[in-house]
């Protein structure tokens, strides 16, 4: 079932998706997106679980290249919920007449090159066939769910649920007792929300997690005002930052500062609530000493608000704190106070199976009607691999990337010519501003394609010594922080028989940049163009 041909294929709906769509279409490009959701959204599509929230405050994370949309959009709190999140990109696929050239519930399985030609063949699970000249993988970066596989986990025969695939309508948890495995991110916010439902909840912690208050609260109109009236300063404030986003950072070292000093910075930050809270210091993720000193500040603060001693122990984590990413939270450790709430360390007790009606661990039975798998995503790369990509001379991406992505700017891969990726690994995605990563890699990419029209190209392609150059560049910075040394999704250590390698771009977001702008410059150097 032929769907057609197109300039530019792009893979996904999420917010880079439909901004490829906009960048394309404006450039005068014929481009089908391809979605597997029923609606736009992305991750914000499927992660519908209870308490999902940005971590990035609500008016940072919001598309920059519409002033009329950045006027008139009103985000209600300080961070915003994911049915604002997804009621927002609706109303952008809205106000661009974007759905009419984005195909639904169509699930990509294949892609291949076909060198003779100079294009894709996208086929998708329901059959239909998509020719590209160009493909944008729009995959996403938390876009693959991660169920791991549990013992005995089948014969559970209660109601299951994953974090990163939630059902549309509202699941209902009262008067049920439900488990939950994991505590990162999507536990952290579900848990203090299906606590205050359930008849019961256990959480099974593998890790101990860091997370901040986020003291969210509606927006004060008068500070939305001035965001607005000066809204060009503050995005250009946040490309100066290593993150994107406009952060609060302090260099000064941890080391240098005296401990009231170090007090009272911390206090101030956990006050103030959210991921500023690792601009304290400018070492705290550098050295392990001065990286100790914000540890056990957040230590001190399980042990203060977890009334049991022995559980704020078992709640408090030993790892580098911004090694595995920060969490923020609403009411997390108090969650642990109430009755009808147990801990079980599955260090302590290792997880053993499940029964129909229980999961077993430690030589215990834990009698659950729920069970919610909390268990994150194969990041960065997982979306891509699960699509059979092949470039020239049939070579598997899978084969490519099995011993870790190789890719030269997290842009494009070296032997798949005219395929582009979004965030993909090997750029600053994760560790910033989706939002404005996701804008700067779209324009880049469209700006691409349009340069080789204007030249009467059809074809370019990673030079493999560039992207070499830049994948050791990648592990040189990589290895100058403390973010590489802890076993965090960032370096796939969360998937069994994943290859350990830093994935994202870590040397800040300003470096990325200007590295993407010399490239053109010279000239799209480390491009072969044809
Ligand atoms: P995360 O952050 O990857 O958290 C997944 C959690 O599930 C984490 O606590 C894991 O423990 C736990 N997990 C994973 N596999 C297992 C097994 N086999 N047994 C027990 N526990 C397990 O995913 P989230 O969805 O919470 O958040 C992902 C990102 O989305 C987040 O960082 C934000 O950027 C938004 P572990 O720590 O691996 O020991």
């Amino acid at each position: 079932m032929d769907a057609g041909r197109f300039d530019a294929v792009v893979v996904g709906a999420g917010f880079a998706g439909l901004y490829a769509l906009i960048r394309l279409r404006r450039l005068g490009f014929s481009a089908r997106v391809v979605e597997a959701g029923a609606g736009v959204g992305g991750t914000w599509y499927w992660n519908r679980y209870p308490g999902a929230r940005c971590d990035v405050e609500s008016v940072q994370y919001s598309y920059q290249f519409d002033d009329e949309l950045e006027q008139s959009w009103n985000w209600s709190e300080r961070y915003a919920t994911q049915p604002e999140i997804l009621r927002y990109a609706e109303h952008v696929a809205a106000r661009h007449d974007l759905k009419r050239d984005i195909d639904f519930d169509t699930r990509i399985k294949s892609a291949i090159w076909d060198e003779a030609a100079a294009q894709w063949t996208l086929t998708a699970e329901n059959g239909r066939r998509y020719i590209g000249r160009f493909v944008v993988m729009a995959t996403g970066c938390l876009s693959a769910p991660n169920t791991p596989k549990l013992p005995g986990l089948e014969k559970f025969a209660g109601r299951r649920f994953h974090t990163g695939h939630w059902p549309h309508e509202k699941v209902d948890f009262s008067g049920r007792r439900v488990a939950v495995i994991g505590t990162g991110s999507s536990a952290i916010q579900s848990i203090p929300l299906i606590a205050a439902e359930a008849k019961s909840l256990t959480v099974f912690q593998r890790t101990a997690n860091y997370t901040i208050p986020a003291h969210n609260a509606p927006l004060d109109p008068a500070y939305v005002a001035r965001v607005k009236s000066d809204y060009k300063t503050l995005r250009r404030r946040a490309k100066t930052m290593p993150s994107g986003i406009d952060f609060d950072f302090s260099p000064q070292p941890a080391l240098e500062a005296t401990p009231v000093e170090r007090e009272r910075a911390y206090r101030e930050r956990w006050d103030r609530g959210g991921l500023i809270f690792m601009g304290a210091f400018g070492d705290l993720l550098l050295k392990k000493e001065a990286n100790d000193t914000a540890a056990d500040f957040v230590r001190a603060r399980i042990s203060e608000i977890v009334k049991d001693p022995a559980l704020a122990r078992t709640l408090q984590p030993t790892n580098v704190i911004g090694c595995k990413r920060l969490c923020v939270d609403t009411g997390y450790w108090d969650t642990f106070n109430k009755p009808h709430v147990k801990l079980v360390d599955l260090n302590a007790r290792p997880l053993e199976g499940f029964d129909a009606d229980a999961v077993r661990a430690g030589g215990e039975r834990f009698e659950v009607d729920d069970l919610v798998l909390a268990t994150g995503f194969d990041a960065m790369t997982g979306a891509m691999l699960r699509i059979d990509i092949r470039g020239k001379a049939d070579a598997k991406l899978a084969d490519k990337w099995a011993e870790g992505p190789r890719s030269y700017l997290g842009l494009a891969i070296a032997g798949f010519p005219n395929l582009f990726t979004v965030t993909g690994p090997g750029s600053p995605s994760v560790l910033t501003n989706m939002l404005p990563t996701i804008e700067q890699h779209v324009e880049w990419i469209s700006d691409c394609i349009a340069h080789l029209r204007r030249r009467g190209l059809a074809r370019i392609e990673a030079d493999t010594g560039a992207e070499e150059a830049w994948v050791d560049h990648n592990r040189t910075v990589a290895g100058t922080t403390l973010r590489s040394t802890c076993s965090s999704w960032y370096v796939g250590a969360n998937i069994a028989g994943k290859s350990r390698v830093f994935m994202p771009y870590i040397g800040g977001f300003p470096a990325y940049i200007q590295k993407c702008e010399d490239v053109v410059k010279a000239g799209y150097e480390g491009f072969a163009l044809a």
